[in-house]
């Protein structure tokens, strides 16, 4: 089954945290890594007192269920020392969301899927099209559709003349 897993930071320096993420999900037992899309640079959505982000999404096969690739995910935040504060839309050492699994939908306790803001997030949206520009959601939605929907809000691709953070 392929899945789509966002790749956040802003904190410690996030470009580090961003590709040693990326090495520990492709490290993950049952998981292989299948794509993954440039390193971009995004504004904070959110409190504007943060610094920017470094976003990317990468595209997995998995033979572990969305719950069990979730327990794995946070154990990886944990192991790059987050710390789960009251801080909902504060800066973050490392986030992992699950974006997509398979053609799933998926709403429990601890899991909404398709994430339930990728719609309006031009760092999710924007890398996600890079490795798979004709993904259709779940519902039927094509994703060349939102882009067209989502400004781009300053997200660029960090590069070496592009000092983000
Ligand atoms: N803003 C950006 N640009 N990128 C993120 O990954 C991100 N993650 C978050 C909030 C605080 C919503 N803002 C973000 O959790």
């Amino acid at each position: 089954m392929i899945s789509y897993i966002g790749v956040g930071s802003n904190q410690q320096d996030p470009t580090k945290q961003a590709q040693q993420a990326i090495e520990a999900i492709s490290a993950l037992t049952g998981v292989e890594l299948i794509k993954q899309s440039a390193l971009y640079c995004s504004a904070p959505m959110g409190p504007q007192d943060q610094p920017d982000y470094i976003n990317a999404v990468v595209a997995i096969e998995t033979q572990l269920s969305a719950e069990a690739l979730l327990d794995a995910l946070q154990a990886i935040e944990l192991n790059q020392g987050r710390v789960r504060k009251d801080n909902r839309w504060g800066p973050r050492t490392l986030d992992l969301d699950i974006i997509l699994f398979d053609n799933q939908e998926i709403n429990n306790e601890r899991l909404v899927i398709p994430h339930y803001g990728m719609h309006e997030r031009e760092f999710v949206l924007y890398p996600l099209f890079e490795i798979s520009p004709n993904l259709i959601l779940p519902n039927g939605t094509h994703l060349s559709h939102l882009i067209t929907l989502c400004d781009k809000n300053g997200l660029t691709i960090v590069s070496e003349v592009n000092h983000c953070s």
